[in-house]
């Protein structure tokens, strides 16, 4: 696909309109013990055999942690306004707990004022899934002491960097931690306990809203967010049972985290559902949580079909499947967004994650990854349509910049419109890179021709 198929799309968003791409500390960085780093979950997790399907880890990575400022080069010349990271907790503070590591700050600060000079907002992640290590021998997020160490270190990075980074997103889909991480225990820390998975759910909400309330105290300028994994939920066949499902899952993934964080109180039929797997919530913790918001993150990949019995295969549906094999239906982003708007109060919106895993094959130094370019295309024609309905949009990033860890798929599935050989660690632009490249131009054009008809020039 090239612009002249879509030749206006990009006219279709206001100038404000932030575009970007995203990574996560632990699928990029590597080095996991350089300059006093402690070890997270996710280190200990790929030891267990089984646990990541090419058997790999994120000891190199994407060598990121060395390799930033070409990294940094490679963003600045997509000619994105924005770039979404994460910061490795035990980088910071190895432990968790007690000391500092001021050769991991100082690394995020160069990052971030590296990203400064090249003009490229820094869109900061506190946590995307790398709880260090130590914290999980006195029970991780189950434990509720982890709750107050997450505020503390919320507010030594905001601190550091608070100053210079417009926006700072406490975690990345809570969703994926609870029941990924403790429920079915496909990802890390791997435990397989439905009442310690909303436990953990609980803490990882309370612990957002208190660190808003802390960095608002100390006067933190940037704008404060979460990030949630949202999808419009369908069901497989009009049955009872099947609508039933889709209900209660829908429940689960979207109303578990939206109704306590916009309507300060937890899904009612979820809870009866749970019985006694609830989690345990104190006096206050509900309304810490509804702390308001300055924007809501939502990442999204595909939708979500379910049946009573479990047997709906996504390759069923007729839809092209990505490599990951998750349904294309760039449709659901509008209805979900759409859905979300109507259902609640909510701020400004950012599409903090979408992109597809596909079958590439580097020929020559290049990549014809069309699929790619395609999906992202119809991905942001998705926003623009909800936005055209009222939908209160202010960005959109792709998953994403390089090819990396993806958990426990390992590196074998290439999320990157930068190519990464992990051999050689060389980088290449795919066409997608490209056509996003392409496209930014058109933005940038475009609002150089609004600003010179306000100004008369
Ligand atoms: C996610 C994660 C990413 C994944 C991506 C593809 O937020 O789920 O942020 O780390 O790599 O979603 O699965």
């Amino acid at each position: 696909m090239n612009m002249t198929e879509l030749p206006t799309l990009h006219e279709r968003f206001p100038p404000h309109f932030v575009w970007g791409v995203a990574t996560s500390s632990f699928q990029i960085e590597g080095a996991p013990e350089q300059d006093g780093k402690g070890l997270s979950i996710w280190d200990q997790f790929c030891r267990v055999p089984g646990a990541i399907a090419d058997a790999s880890n994120g000891d190199v990575a994407c060598a990121h942690y060395s390799r930033w400022q070409e990294d940094l080069d490679l963003i600045a010349s997509l000619g994105v306004d924005a770039y979404r990271f994460s910061i490795a907790w035990p980088r910071v503070r190895p432990g968790g707990s007690g000391a500092w590591n001021e050769k991991g700050l100082d690394f995020y600060e160069r990052l971030v004022d590296g990203m400064l000079a090249r003009g490229v907002k820094p869109y900061v992640t506190l946590n995307h899934w790398d709880l260090p290590l130590e914290l999980q021998a006195t029970g991780g997020w189950a434990n509720r002491d982890t709750v107050p160490l997450f505020v503390e270190y919320a507010r030594k990075v905001a601190t550091r960097l608070g100053d210079r980074v417009p926006s700072i997103t406490t975690h990345n889909e809570p969703w994926v931690m609870s029941v990924l991480g403790h429920e079915s225990g496909v990802f890390a820390p791997g435990l397989k306990n439905r009442a310690m998975a909303m436990q953990v759910a609980h803490h990882l909400l309370l612990s957002h809203g208190l660190s808003l309330q802390a960095l608002r105290a100390d006067g933190c300028q940037a704008d404060l967010g979460i990030v949630l994994n949202l999808s419009p939920m369908s069901a497989a066949t009009d049955s009872a049972a099947d609508q039933a499902k889709k209900v209660l899952e829908d429940g689960r993934l979207v109303r578990w985290y939206m109704d306590p964080l916009f309507k300060s109180a937890y899904p009612e039929d979820v809870l009866a559902y749970l019985g006694q797997d609830a989690p345990q919530v104190q006096a206050g913790d509900m309304q810490a949580i509804a702390t308001p918001l300055d924007f809501l993150g939502i990442n999204y990949y595909t939708r979500s079909v379910v049946s009573a019995d479990d047997s709906w295969k996504s390759s069923q549906s007729g839809l092209p499947l990505t490599d990951m094999g998750w349904e294309i239906y760039p449709e659901g982003l509008t209805e979900l967004l759409l859905r979300v708007h109507q259902d609640y109060e909510l701020p400004v919106i950012f599409v903090t994650e979408n992109g597809g895993a596909f079958p590439d094959v580097l020929d020559n130094g290049q990549v014809h990854d069309a699929a790619r370019t395609e999906y992202i295309a119809k991905h942001i024609e998705a926003i623009a349509q909800a936005m055209d309905q009222g939908v209160p949009l202010g960005g959109y990033m792709v998953w994403s910049l390089l090819d990396n860890f993806e958990w426990a798929s390992g590196y074998e599935k290439r999320f990157g419109i930068v190519h990464v050989d992990f051999a050689s660690q060389q980088r290449t632009p795919k066409d997608s890179a490209l056509w996003y490249q392409d496209y930014l131009r058109c933005v940038h054009a475009h609002r150089a021709s609004l600003a010179q008809a306000t100004t008369g020039a």
